[in-house]
């Protein structure tokens, strides 16, 4: 799927600002309420999650539909070309009405969709009315639970409870746009690279919609000299002394696509690419046939007043904050972030954990956080169907960013119960069909999939282990912590030997400012210390890869008895203030090289 881009054949136009928006309170018929314009409306800024900056609780912990509207003139001149609505996303299900008709419907939250608008235009002018409601079930992704509650004094109560630990924000929380192309257009590129020495080879293939006229490619440097060039819709290029795409010192090139028709140029479009291959082979993770080394994040999108809302300032500060770290990874943790985010990645280098929204798939920890015996989960849900949807959508989105490294098909589902293995096996299969270039696929696992209990390690190609050792399991006992998580990690090599094991969380709940000599839990000392013995295990195995803290930054989540005011795992403030964690993860991770930390010395291979 290709982002839109201003290029010499295709317009532009980005449709943020103040929308109209309303809560629906279930009083109205949709259908009718959208043949009028929306009454009593208030401004509500998109991109942004509308629950914070609603301010009151109606806004902030409505469940349900809301109502979001938008009038636009489309100028004349676009009119001759295809127009195209597109949505970076709209959480979670959306009712897109133009002109007061029903034009899409789009289940899942993070991910885009778009429809073409040439026929609703009315005199020049285009009513986007949307329905969008964040109620969250056993069929959703990310899963919630929906009860209803009758109360002789109340009446009705409506809960629709997260079984993940963030909060649910909702809105329109990505950038929408209106974008052109010609009739005949560009309507896909894939793009698989290898290199070998310094001659580098670009395998592409273009789809375009008829699927007729010449395809012309050429590739660009970052000077703007062209390195190479072909013809043919499918085709490989050469590139020598090729620049390769480094963790943290990307190179991008860019293939500019010509559509010819009759001698004429018809479009035109720029998809910017790096040259980097990557294997995992006998336990280590190659990049460039280098042994890599994760150094970095679990993070969400999440900040202070926009909520999930997408901020460039915010993901340019927080590049430069990972950056200063030393941090040369992170994962989106746990949906596909923005396509703008992603782009950035590509272009700075960080390499990404690329994770689809399948959260909270499993009905064994109770809101405590005590975890129950449980083994009905792969009966009760009915993600499948969606979550193989979301799967093809996010691989179709991103399958030509150098940044992304790996495919995590979901966080913390049940994989220890029965028909987990049956329910993950089609997933793993599809995701590496569907990716042109074949990435390695993981499933993150809680500590409940423990090595003799886990069912779908065999599955994947390395293992993504959360583990609390020394915060849920035994908070404040570090020593045993250390003994526990050393055991653990044995374990997996004695079950999975030659499998890459990584911490793609770890982490303890900080409050900036609260210390003690002693290291006590909460306290900036306690989550130091925490870390630190996390690092003298990791450091003893040998075929781990790699370190993701939980979290980046302090993150909201839901009002519960475990959450003062949301999780404060960060190693920054939700205000992205440092943490005394984050000046001592600085220190070691400034000294751990991005390459070769890790070399299994008899098993040093060509990846
Ligand atoms: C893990 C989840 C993550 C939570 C974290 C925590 O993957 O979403 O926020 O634990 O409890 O279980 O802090």
């Amino acid at each position: 799927m290709l982002y839109p881009t201003i290029t010499p054949t295709r317009n532009v136009i980005e449709l943020s600002g103040i929308w109209n928006f309303k809560l629906d309170n279930g009083e109205t018929d949709p259908v009718l309420s959208a043949q009028k314009k929306l009454t009593n409306s208030s401004p509500m800024a998109v991109p942004a999650s509308y629950n914070d900056i609603g301010v009151v609780k109606e806004i902030k912990e409505h469940i349900g539909f809301v109502w979001y509207e938008k009038e636009i003139y489309v100028p004349n001149d676009l009119e001759k070309q295809r127009i195209v609505l597109r949505f970076g996303s709209a959480t979670h299900l959306a009712k897109v009405y133009l002109n007061g008709a029903l034009s899409i419907e789009h289940k899942g939250g993070f991910l885009p969709f778009e429809l073409e608008v040439n026929n609703y235009i009315e005199d020049g002018k285009l009513r986007i009315t949307i329905a969008l409601d964040n109620t969250l079930d056993h069929s959703t992704l990310p899963v919630g639970i929906y009860e209803e509650e009758e109360y002789e004094s109340l009446g009705k109560v409506v809960r629709n409870l997260p079984n993940f630990d963030f909060f649910n924000y909702a809105g329109l929380q990505r950038p929408i746009k209106l974008y052109t192309t010609p009739h005949q257009f560009i309507k896909d590129v894939t793009i698989v690279t290898d290199h070998d020495g310094d001659h580098g080879t670009v395998k592409y293939s273009v789809d375009t919609n008829p699927k007729e006229g010449l395809v012309r490619v050429t590739v660009i440097d970052e000077d703007g000299n062209k390195v190479a060039a072909c013809e043919g819709a499918n085709g490989e290029i050469s590139i020598s002394d090729v620049n390769l795409w480094e963790p943290l010192n990307a190179y991008l090139y860019t293939m500019k696509i010509e559509l010819i028709n009759e001698n004429q140029l018809v479009d035109v479009y720029e998809e910017s690419f790096g040259v980097r291959t990557i294997k995992v082979e006998g336990g280590q993770f190659f990049i460039n046939h280098k042994p890599f080394y994760f150094k970095g994040f679990g993070k969400h999108e999440d900040s202070p007043i926009h909520g999930r809302g997408f901020s460039d300032a915010v993901n340019v500060m927080d590049f430069n904050l990972m950056k200063w770290m030393g941090a040369n990874s992170f994962r989106t943790a746990h949906y596909p972030y923005s396509e703008e985010l992603m782009r950035l990645a590509d272009r700075e280098g960080f390499v990404v954990i690329d994770e689809t929204p399948a959260v909270g798939l499993h009905f064994n920890f109770h809101a405590t956080g005590a975890i129950k015996k449980e083994d009905s989960t792969w009966e009760r849900l009915q993600t499948f169907d969606h979550h193989r949807d979301v799967l093809e959508d996010m691989i179709a989105r991103d399958k030509n960013h150098p940044c992304v490294v790996m495919w995590s098909v979901a966080n913390e589902a049940a994989t220890e119960e029965n028909g987990a293995f049956e329910y993950f096996e089609p997933l793993v299969e599809l995701t590496k069909g569907k990716d042109p270039q074949k990435r390695p696929v993981t499933i993150i696992t809680y500590i409940g999939s423990s090595p003799e209990h886990d069912k779908i390690a065999e599955l994947v190609d390395v293992l993504g282990l959360n583990r609390y050792y020394g915060w849920y399991e035994h908070g404040g006992e570090l020593d045993v912590a250390k003994v526990k998580l050393k055991a653990e990690l044995e374990a997996w090599q004695k079950r999975c030997p030659d499998k890459p094991i990584m911490m793609t969380e770890y982490g303890a709940d900080t409050m900036a400012g609260f210390h003690e000599v002693a290291p006590v839990l909460f306290t900036e000392e306690y989550q130091n210390e925490y870390l630190r013995i996390n690092h003298e295990i990791f450091d003893e195995t040998d075929v781990f890869i790699g370190e993701h803290v939980w979290n980046f930054a302090d993150f909201a989540t839901s009002q519960n008895i475990r959450r003062v005011n949301g999780n404060k795992k960060g190693v920054f403030t939700r205000e992205r203030k440092p943490k005394a964690s984050a000046h001592m993860l600085r220190k070691r991770w400034m000294t751990i090289p991005d390459y070769g930390y890790k070399v299994i010395k008899d098993k040093i291979t060509k990846g």
